[in-house]
């Protein structure tokens, strides 16, 4: 009865994870940014998917069929086999260049830069703490980035002291705010909403706490915010 109580209790605490809601979860992206990243990560899973049945299937099936019984003399052991050789080694390489060549694609389209007219933002991570400068409209502000939707975002991040790493699980990331250097990301954002993020990185005590919010807004708001 104990022991059925605690498998209860673990299987209760278990589901409930997967109650949500899941405001970081780059399973829902709202940019072309998370949305190439997504579409990787799905081809990939499916993959796994396949491989995972096949194995377990056929691992299956011969422990089941070869098992041991009474009065039945152990199977002969097959050695050499040409064919079966060359095809599980050329089934495992063309999985693999299958998912080589689309990884390489999204790693150059998420690593280029936004067009010049793109909405400027310079990122600086501080413990513990996201500054956020507008160059080209005169603001600064903290914490919350604001961006107009369906528009080219450029993002440079640097740190004013330690490690951090910017992280909109939507939108776009995870890239390094490293002291002394600029790390560049590129997003443009698909939907209207206020998408949570996190430091990936950890820098210091207060690291878990250092969260930020990037609010996607309509022209008109994204106007209305620039002027106050
Ligand atoms: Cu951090």
């Amino acid at each position: 009865m104990t022991r059925r109580r605690l498998w209860l209790t673990t299987a209760a605490l278990a589901v409930a994870g997967c109650a949500g809601p899941f405001p970081q979860s780059t399973l829902r992206p709202r940019s072309d940014f998370g949305r190439a990243i997504d579409h990787l990560f799905t081809g990939i899973f499916w993959w796994a998917v396949i491989v995972f049945v096949l194995v377990e299937t056929l691992l299956l099936i011969t422990l089941i069929r070869f098992r041991h019984r009474e009065g039945r003399p152990a199977p002969k052991p097959a050695r050499g086999n040409t064919a079966l050789e060359i095809g599980w080694t050329l089934a495992p390489a063309v999985i693999l260049v299958l998912v080589a060549v689309p990884t390489m694609r999204t790693i150059l389209a998420v690593a280029g830069d936004a067009p010049p007219d793109a909405v400027k933002v310079e990122v600086i991570g501080h413990q513990w703490w996201w500054e956020y400068k507008y160059p080209n409209l005169g603001i600064v502000t903290a914490n919350e980035m604001h961006v107009p939707v369906g528009k080219p975002v450029q993002v440079s991040i640097t740190s004013a002291d330690v490690i951090h790493s910017f992280w909109v699980p939507a939108l776009a990331g995870k890239r390094d705010a490293t002291p002394g250097h600029v790390t560049r990301v590129a997003f443009r954002a698909d939907s209207v909403g206020e998408y949570s993020g996190q430091c990936a990185e950890f820098c210091g005590v207060s690291h878990a706490n250092m969260g930020l919010r990037v609010l996607v807004d309509s022209d008109a708001a994204f106007e209305r915010w620039v002027k106050t």
